[in-house]
């Protein structure tokens, strides 16, 4: 019967661990910065990481390309077919609206028929190479969230390079290099994302899946392919995202690597479609792209949860005591410790690493009794310092004061419990009526 009766508790117990595993997948938005809570002392603020939601950045991108004058139609050019060399009836004009091919045709809205797209003047200098440089700068560290993927209008690039800059601009790293043939173009072994593993994930590689254009030809797209990295983590649909934060909180490279302030597609040779390039028919031969997905969200180091554009120029809405573009510092009177970045980990709330007040500086607002509220009993004397009730010491009166081995433990347990009640955030509502009959059980 006793065994019976252990069988069965421990049954309930790995059912509702699993209950509870299944639902903490679903967690871990890390949308709300801090909730009002409810403690024996008052209302007080409990804050959490957080991180703005992913959208589409090409909205607040600065787009440049290099050579400045590659772009068709000054002056007007018509264009052949690749396919079909006395098919010429794909005219540019820039002075004409309806004929012209700006860069920023790359990133209207999707879904018009024909699509709208950028061009580059032909091959005309060939055997010259022609090569184009198109960088998109955010002027802000941003996270990639979702795979990258380039909409050619024309045949896909025989070979381009994608790369990166976490600097603005004055540094680069390849991401990616494509390639109809990667060996002689750039003396690489052909890979796939797919081929990457947990330990080769930050690995460069060169694909030749985006690249075969002639045979391929209703396939348009080239990707950089995000999702299938995070997927090494996190399950092939992305279904254990506590895993993916878990690796991103302790491995800065990792998260480095899908960080950016700018992408660079470096355009190095037009698809040819034959094997020999047709010297009596140069206009054949050009780039042209319809659309750039870039998805992603405003870096704001945990610390905010959403990031404005004013001003032409994105930046995070800091929260826990933090500023900067990316709430990458305390903000003044809040050096109390060394700023730290938050982290996603214990999963769902993620720890929030606020900047605490400064003990020395100028104006040492130290307690408000609304956002910074004396803790454990302690009351706040002129917004400077907080009165700490017996047995308790820290800025806030957050810590029991220990004085030998075992004291703090007799404190604490001296103590009422600090029972808390969560009042503006549902799902920790929802955590705490899940959690409370597990306890007894486990
Ligand atoms: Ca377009």
């Amino acid at each position: 019967m006793l065994w019976w009766t252990w069988f069965v508790l421990q049954l309930l117990c790995s059912t509702v661990i699993r209950g509870l595993q299944h639902y903490q997948t679903a967690w871990g938005h890390y949308d709300v910065c801090k909730s009002q809570i409810y403690t024996e002392e008052g209302l007080a603020w409990d804050y959490m990481a957080c991180q703005p939601e992913a959208t589409d950045m090409t909205k607040y991108l600065r787009v440049t390309l290099d050579p400045p004058d590659i772009t068709c139609g000054d002056p007007p050019e018509m264009y052949c077919a690749l396919e079909n060399p006395y098919m010429c009836n794909n005219e540019c004009d820039a002075a004409t609206e309806e004929l012209a091919h700006p860069p920023k045709l790359m990133f209207d809205f999707e879904g018009r028929n024909p699509t709208t797209f950028w061009q580059s003047s032909s091959w005309k200098k060939y055997p010259k190479p022609l090569q184009v440089n198109i960088t998109l700068s955010w002027n802000k560290s941003i996270e990639l969230t979702d795979d990258i993927v380039l909409t050619f209008e024309s045949g896909r690039p025989e070979q381009m390079v994608l790369e990166k800059s976490l600097d603005f601009g004055r540094t680069w790293t390849p991401y990616q290099f494509y390639a109809t043939d990667c060996l002689d173009a750039f003396t690489m072994e052909p890979k796939t994302a797919s081929e990457l593993t947990q330990l080769t994930l930050l690995d460069i590689i060169c694909t030749e899946d985006y690249s075969r254009g002639y045979v391929w030809k209703n396939d348009k797209t080239v990707r950089f392919e995000i999702k299938d990295r995070f997927a090494l983590f996190a399950g092939p649909r992305l279904h254990n995202m506590a895993s993916l934060y878990g690796q991103l909180d302790t491995t800065k490279k990792l998260r480095d690597f899908f960080t950016i302030t700018d992408l660079r597609i470096k355009l190095l040779k037009p698809a040819t479609g034959a094997t020999m390039v047709d010297e009596n028919n140069l206009s054949r031969y050009f780039y042209a792209i319809s659309d750039v997905k870039v998805q992603g969200r405003c870096k704001c180091n945990l610390h905010a949860n959403s990031c404005v554009f004013d001003k032409g120029k994105l930046g995070c809405e800091c929260e826990h005591n933090t500023t900067g573009p990316d709430c990458s510092r305390c903000k003044k009177h809040y050096h109390g410790r060394a700023w730290s970045v938050g982290s996603y980990l214990p999963i769902p709330k993620g720890t929030a690493n606020i900047c605490i007040p400064s003990m020395n500086g100028p104006v040492p607002r130290v307690c408000d009794n609304a956002m910074l509220r004396c803790q454990n009993g302690g009351t706040c004397h002129h917004h400077q310092r907080c009165h700490c009730a017996p047995g308790f010491t820290g800025v806030l009166c957050e810590r029991a004061r220990c004085q030998g081995p075992g004291e703090c433990e007799d404190q604490r347990s001296g103590q009422p419990p600090l029972r808390r009640f969560f009042i503006s955030h549902p799902l920790i509502l929802t955590v705490a009526a899940l959690s409370l009959p597990v306890v007894p059980v486990c």
